[in-house]
Parts: C-alpha cells; sequence; structure tokens
C-alpha cells in the first residue's frame, strides 16, 4: 500500500495554519484525494477542530500535549483516521508556539514509519507584522526575548517558508520582509501566499508535492529557553452554553466577546498572541479571531444565524498569567451574553500556563 502523504504546517500563534491548511484541503479534495486533519493543542476544546470540522473536513485531534510530546498519539490518530477510509494526504497542524518539530515528528515519522508515511517538505508560515517587528530589530518589537527565540528557531528548521497574509502588502512590504528573512534564513525558499484570497497556493502545492532532502534540518536548541518562552504565555480554552428567550444574532454574541476580551487585555497591557471564539447550532458556525493587540478584532467565519442558544468555545494565548486571563475571559463572555440578551453556562475551562516540552522522540541525528 502506498505510504500517505503527512504534509505538516508550522508556525508561531495565529499565523494562519488552519486557514491554510483548509484551502490545501479543499484542493487536494478537489483533485481527487481523499484528505485528513489532525489538529494540536496543549488541552482540550479547539476552536480549530470545530472550525475545520463546521467545513465538512474528517479531523482528528491531539488535544493535552503537543505532537512531539505526544508523538504517539499523532499516528494513532492517523491510524484511527485511515480505519475510516484511508486518506491519501494527511494534514497536521502543531501548536503555534512550538518548535524542533524536524527533530521530534518529522524525523520520528521518517526513521521509524517511513513505510507508512511519506513526508513532505516542511513549511513555517508567518504573519507579517510579527516577523517584521521580531527580524527588524528594536526592542524586542513588543515580544520577549525567549518568544523571539521560538519564533526564530520556528524559521530555522523550516525546508521553506510562507509569509502569509499577501492580500494585505504592498509588494515593497513584501520584499522588504522577504529580504529580513533571507538573512535570517540563507538559502531557504521563501513563498508569498494569502490563505484568505488563495494567491501564491500554486506555488505552495508545488513546493509540498517536492520529493528529496527535506525534513532534515534539525535544530541546536535550548529547552530552557524554549520551555520558558512557552511558558510566558497564559492558555485558555473555555466551552459554554449561551441561552436566550428569544433568538440572538451569533455572529454578533461571537465577535462581541472577543472584542471585549480585547478591551480588557488592552487595558491592562498584556500582549495577545492568538484569541479565537466560535460559535455553533445546527450546522451553523461563527469565527471570530484577534491575531495581535495592535491588529482589529474580526469575524473570519460569518453563520449569519439567529438562534436562542449556542454551543461557544473560546481560546486565548496571551502574555498574562492565567488566572487573570481566566477572570477576563469569564468577564467577557458574560458581557458579550449580556450584550445578546443571553445568559451564559460555562460548561468547561482550562487555563494554565505551558508545561515544559518532553519530547517522545528527539532524533537530532539525520542518517
Ligand atoms: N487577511 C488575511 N487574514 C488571514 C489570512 N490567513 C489567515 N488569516 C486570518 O488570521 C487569523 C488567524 O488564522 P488561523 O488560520 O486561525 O491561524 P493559526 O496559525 O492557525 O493560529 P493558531 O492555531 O492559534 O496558532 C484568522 O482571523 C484568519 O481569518 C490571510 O491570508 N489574509
Ligand atoms: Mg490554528
Amino acid at each position: 500500500m502506498a505510504p500517505i502523504r503527512f504534509i505538516m504546517l508550522g508556525g508561531f500563534l495565529g499565523a494562519g495554519k488552519t486557514t491554510t491548511i483548509a484551502r490545501l484541503a479543499r484542493t487536494y479534495q478537489n483533485r481527487g484525494l481523499r484528505v485528513a486533519i489532525v489538529t494540536n493543542d496543549q488541552a482540550s476544546d479547539l476552536v480549530d477542530t470545530q472550525t475545520l470540522r463546521a467545513q465538512g473536513f474528517e479531523v482528528g485531534e491531539v488535544a493535552g500535549s503537543c505532537f512531539c510530546c505526544n508523538f504517539n498519539e499523532l499516528t494513532q490518530r492517523a491510524d484511527e483516521l485511515s480505519r475510516e477510509g484511508r486518506p491519501d494526504v494527511i494534514l497536521a497542524e502543531p501548536v503555534g508556539s512550538c518548535t524542533d518539530l524536524v527533530a521530534t515528528v518529522i524525523q520520528p515519522l521518517v526513521q521509524l514509519l517511513g513505510e507508512q508515511f511519506d513526508v513532505a517538505p516542511y513549511g513555517v508560515i508567518l504573519k507579517p507584522n510579527h516577523g517584521k517587528r521580531i527580524l527588524s530589530g528594536g526592542q524586542h518589537g513588543g515580544f520577549s526575548p525567549k518568544a523571539q527565540y521560538i519564533f526564530k528557531k520556528q524559521l530555522e528548521e523550516a525546508d521553506f517558508l510562507i509569509i502569509n497574509r499577501a492580500d494585505e502588502l504592498t509588494t515593497e512590504e513584501l520584499d522588504g520582509l522577504a529580504g529580513l528573512l533571507a538573512r535570517e534564513a540563507p538559502g531557504v525558499p521563501i513563498l508569498r501566499t494569502s490563505a484568505r484570497t488563495g494567491a501564491g497556493f500554486d506555488l505552495l502545492l508545488e513546493m509540498l508535492d517536492q520529493r528529496g532532502d527535506f525534513g532534515r534540518r534539525t535544530l541546536e536548541i535550548d529547552y530552557d529557553i524554549y520551555a520558558e518562552g512557552e511558558a510566558e504565555l497564559g492558555w485558555l480554552n473555555m466551552s459554554l452554553k449561551a441561552v436566550a428567550d428569544e433568538p440572538f444574532a451569533l455572529d454578533d454574541l461571537i465577535f462581541g466577546i472577543v472584542t471585549a476580551l480585547q478591551t480588557s487585555l488592552v487595558e491592562v497591557g498584556a500582549e495577545t498572541a492568538h484569541l479565537k471564539a466560535i460559535g455553533l447550532w445546527e450546522g451553523f458556525s461563527a469565527v471570530a479571531n484577534l491575531t495581535s493587540s495592535q491588529s482589529p478584532a474580526e469575524l473570519s467565519l460569518a453563520s449569519q444565524c439567529h438562534t436562542a442558544a449556542a454551543d461557544v468555545v473560546v481560546n486565548a494565548r496571551v502574555a498574562i498569567d492565567p488566572e487573570t486571563l481566566q477572570n477576563l475571559v469569564q468577564q467577557a463572555v458574560e458581557q458579550a451574553c449580556r450584550s445578546a440578551g443571553a445568559t451564559c453556562q460555562v460548561t468547561q475551562t482550562q487555563s494554565f500556563r505551558p508545561g515544559r516540552p518532553v519530547p517522545t522522540h528527539r532524533f537530532s541525528a539525520v542518517p
């Protein structure tokens, strides 16, 4: 049996991994291929999983720790997805604060399970304003030195880099960022895409189709700095039910949660890496995102649905202590529910700082 093409796309929180993966999945399906997706998070209740399932994709989830620390669950999810109908392609999205994925995921797949998986070149996606702020130097661009360390390590291990959100930039701005990247990662191909419009995807698909000497850039990395960088983030996943006597606009509720939270996080001066919320009701779904403290919140998927009840999931990754984050999320959710004339019943909340990564395997030597 031919091995399954395994495509993992990395990149920092909010870079556009899920949006890119959804577009790639649709393209592969249109080519007649069977596609499955594996998402990943430090906790359960993932907005990404729900967002991708709402688009009709088959999605397995590795929740509770990252792919590198839970390698066996990654391959188990792949096996389960295969049992339901063997996919030709698996698209995998690692946690956005993870790095060292070549040594801990790609090389173990190649060296231990090479007959089962045919691993594609490893691409790392970046959000232009994030990349520019870090790579142009200055006062750490608003990010801590340890968070920058993780970002730069992510670039260092990539077979190719993807500047996403090209729809928002001029050619000069794209050239400027590509120049900074070329200095940081000499000789590494740099693509320019828009996961929103599909611009640049022909080249991305071509790159992902390549076979050869890829997935070999294993890192020299200081796990103390890496762990401390991840632990600077407060991580929160919350699920709840909003219920009202009269129907409310689901889009307004979801957008309202993210904007209320944005306001309170700006007030306390906390840097947002990614806030996302999804609202679901009977086949309808609304998603809102905020990808930095500087940018506006957006409704990335509109449901145009009015409903008197909805299931809501909120994921927040913010440089703030998790207890404060939990209080602010709770207040934002209550405020948005009140505005919708709804009451909220929180069913689950997990908030914490990510623990030290302890990879299942670490193959730093490439045969
Ligand atoms: N304008 C524009 N927005 C984009 C593009 N790609 C993604 N976005 C938006 O950026 C936000 C984050 O995108 P995601 O795909 O969720 O990012 P991610 O890397 O999966 O984020 P995490 O899973 O939290 O690490 C969403 O609001 C998207 O709609 C793009 O090419 N252009
Ligand atoms: Mg994602």
